[in-house]
């Protein structure tokens, strides 16, 4: 891959990284560039255009050194501003946390100058985020002529929505006697939103749910719940620890979260991270899933601006992807678990995410995340912190587990998975399985804490 580990991007340099950066709207003048080049460049364009599919050449993943609250505010002031389409991967909350900003390149010397001129210094995390994404595309359509002729499934590749679903019949063939696929309603565009559960008999047993893509460019989030859900359905029979707990309980687990935004991010654009409804009023569209939930909706750390990617929308449940899963919750009434994973950062959080005040539970949520977090070190050294959302993160109102614990599911936790910031979203698929199989060890230890403390 084209990624350079953190280059470092000292304030001197600027004016190499203004030279290297086309003006805005201006077509690039590099003295190199032939007629030819130029008719290739222009060819590009045409096909990339016909596709529908945006492009991200030259726009660079930059990672700022935050120094100070003054750092903080001219960030967020940066953050707030719409002209330079910035794309902030990590938001500016501390000083203890990186902020890390996907930066288009026609905005490259912009930003460049504004924090030169603060004095902020950054380092570069991707370079040209288009080559890194090629990349991506192209390892997967190695992998989906190699699956078409061994007639296999590869877990450690990404895939789009219709060959995970295709992916889920045959685990359910695989397993009749476990697995079941159930519909739980339609998503805005109207794929169908499958659930798998996890069921040895008994009518609505207590159980575990883990979601997976609620935002939909966390790739690695959806494609570990794809190798998760087969680790269960394998290992069931076999690991006695799992067995005994397939035998009291059910796991219900919702991979694609959010299958309009994904098959978005396959088609049209990479970096969408909301659903796809159209906002009466706004040229925008899509709302953050992850803000709509009805716990402290619509307060600090959600966006009322349509076109802003943490906006909570219209209304709670508006977004008939959450609202799915709120009946399908509801209507249960026994999940003692709620677990819901996305990308990137390595931490596992509990609730809240809308107050920073400690919830009741606290104290017990921190030392199950504490040991749960020590499996999942234990297998390759990765390191996660553990903490409530609001503390180890940043306050965000109208999240899913807040949602989830305020109504009483007790054990209600958040992943972010690998890594920190050197691929962030664009993980590459060779971390897939080393991914899951480290979370995989987390999430059994905390389903089995559940299963060995009823309530
Ligand atoms: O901002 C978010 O929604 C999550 N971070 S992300 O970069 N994946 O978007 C963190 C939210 C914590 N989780 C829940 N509130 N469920
Ligand atoms: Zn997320």
């Amino acid at each position: 891959l084209s990624c350079v580990g953190t280059v470092h991007l000292p304030v001197d340099d600027m004016k190499r990284l203004e030279k290297l950066v086309p003006d805005a709207h201006v077509a690039p003048k590099r003295s190199g560039h032939t007629g030819e080049m130029r008719g290739l460049w222009l060819v590009l364009v045409l096909v990339a255009t016909a596709k529908a599919e945006r492009v991200f050449t030259g726009d660079q993943v930059i990672r700022v050194n935050v120094q100070s609250e003054e750092d903080i505010q001219l960030l967020q002031a940066l953050e707030t501003q719409q002209a330079w389409e910035l794309d902030f991967w990590l938001h500016p909350v501390s000083t203890e946390l990186p902020v890390d900003i996907r930066v288009p390149s026609s905005s490259l010397s912009s930003v460049g100058e504004y924090l030169n001129a603060h004095g902020i210094s950054f380092t570069v995390l991707i370079e040209n985020l288009q080559e890194v994404l090629d990349e991506e595309r192209a390892e997967m359509e190695q992998n989906q002529m190699k699956e078409r002729s061994t007639r296999s499934f590869n877990f450690g590749a990404y895939h789009p929505l219709e060959t995970i679903y295709g992916w889920m019949d045959t685990l359910v063939a695989q397993h009749p006697n476990l697995v079941t696929k159930q519909e739980i309603g339609r998503s805005y565009e109207n794929r169908p939103m499958y659930v798998l559960k996890f069921s040895t008999g008994g009518h609505k047993r207590p159980a575990i749910w883990i979601d997976t893509g609620i935002h939909s460019r966390e790739w690695v989030s959806q494609a570990t719940g794809v190798w998760t859900a087969n680790k269960i359905a394998t290992d069931y029979g076999t690991d006695a620890s799992l067995t005994s707990l397939l035998n009291s309980m059910d796991v219900y687990m919702l991979i694609l979260a959010n299958p309009d935004g994904y098959a978005y991010t396959h088609t049209n654009n990479r970096m969408w991270r909301k659903t796809r409804s159209k906002i009466s009023g706004s040229r925008c569209r899509g709302v953050d899933p992850n803000r709509n939930w009805d716990a402290g909706f619509g307060g600090p750390g959600s966006s009322k601006n349509p076109c802003s990617d943490s906006y909570h929308g219209p209304s709670a449940n508006s977004e008939i992807e959450v609202k799915n899963v709120v009946n399908l919750i509801r209507g249960h009434g026994n999940f003692k678990s709620f677990i819901s994973v996305h990308s990137y950062s390595q931490l596992l959080m509990y609730p809240h995410g809308y107050s920073c005040r400690s919830v009741r539970d606290q104290p017990e949520l921190d030392s199950v995340g504490r040991a749960a977090v020590q499996k999942l070190t234990s297998l390759y050294g990765t390191r996660y912190k553990v903490g409530s959302i609001c503390k180890i993160i940043y306050q965000a109102s109208g999240g899913s587990i807040d949602w989830t614990y305020d109504i009483g599911i007790k054990y209600s936790f958040a992943f972010e998975l690998r890594d920190t910031g050197r691929y962030g979203f664009i993980l590459p698929a060779n971390q897939i399985i080393p991914t899951a199989s480290e979370t995989w060890l987390a999430l059994k230890h905390l389903m089995e804490y559940v299963r060995d403390h009823p309530y």
